[in-house]
């Protein structure tokens, strides 16, 4: 018997897969196949004897020299290899820490993200960016898109934000958390046009 366990944010999925054989874990922390770092994980629990098929010779470590993962992260959450600080990490501070910028991090360091953070995945050579063409619509996206721009984002009511797209941050945001959108929106716009000033 197989159940999925919904308990499984306990559990280190990244590491289980990798013993699992099932791919890699590179310096940036993230739990690697042949397609990439954009893979979900999920877990089993099952009381189903397996044959353990351990292959994952195709692919290659990270370089010894390389660190664009370290260098990309402006928050420095990723302090050394195979290592992350989460309170530094821009990633739990537009979710879980519901958008606060705290005074050890400065609002800088927080670029466009407005829910979540991919640099350190986005400057790694081994990425494979999901191709949005390929598979099924996801939901209304591209209908609300437009909306999700900051310019625009800034300015929506809860109402649409909690129908819209609170739902789809996978429970990184709750009801009652459109604000934390709004205001990252808003934080967003601030740090882009630092940027095109050289400010950043
Ligand atoms: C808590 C959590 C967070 C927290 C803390 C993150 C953290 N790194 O611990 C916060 C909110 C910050 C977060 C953010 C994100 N998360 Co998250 N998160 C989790 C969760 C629920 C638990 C992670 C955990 O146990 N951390 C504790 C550490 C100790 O364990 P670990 O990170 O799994 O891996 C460590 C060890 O296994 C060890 N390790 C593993 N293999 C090896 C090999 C060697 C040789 C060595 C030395 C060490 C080593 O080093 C790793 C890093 O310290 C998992 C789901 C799950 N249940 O696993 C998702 C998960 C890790 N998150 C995921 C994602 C996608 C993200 C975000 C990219 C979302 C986004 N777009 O913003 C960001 C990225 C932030 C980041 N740089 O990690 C995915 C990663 C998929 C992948 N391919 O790796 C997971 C697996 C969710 C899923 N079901 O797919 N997350
Ligand atoms: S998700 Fe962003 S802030 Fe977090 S470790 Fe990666 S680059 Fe740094
Ligand atoms: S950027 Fe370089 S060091 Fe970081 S995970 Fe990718 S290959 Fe490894």
């Amino acid at each position: 018997m197989g159940v999925h366990w919904d308990g499984i944010n306990s559990f280190p999925l990244r590491w289980a897969a990798m013993q699992a054989g099932l791919g890699i874990v590179r310096k940036n922390n993230f739990f690697y196949t042949a397609s990439g770092s954009w893979v979900g994980l999920m877990g089993y629990v099952t009381d189903v004897e397996g044959e353990l098929i351990h292959d994952a010779s195709s692919l290659r470590p990270c370089s010894e020299k390389c660190n664009l993962c370290q260098r990309a992260c402006k928050s420095h959450a990723l302090s050394a290899p195979y290592t992350m600080n989460p309170m530094r990490c821009v990633s739990f501070w537009t979710t879980f820490g519901k958008g606060v910028v705290p005074d050890f991090l400065d609002e800088g360091m927080f670029g466009e993200w407005i829910c979540g953070c991919d640099d350190c995945q986005d400057a790694c050579p081994h990425k494979r960016r999901h191709d949005w063409d390929a598979g099924e619509p996801f939901s209304d996206l591209e209908e609300i898109a437009p909306m999700m721009a900051p310019e625009h984002l800034v300015e929506q009511p809860d109402e649409f934000i909690e129908t819209h797209i609170i739902p789809k941050t996978d429970n990184h945001l709750q009801p009652g958390d459109a604000h934390v959108l709004r205001e990252g929106a808003a934080r967003a716009i601030r740090n882009a046009s630092r940027a095109r000033n050289g400010m950043s």
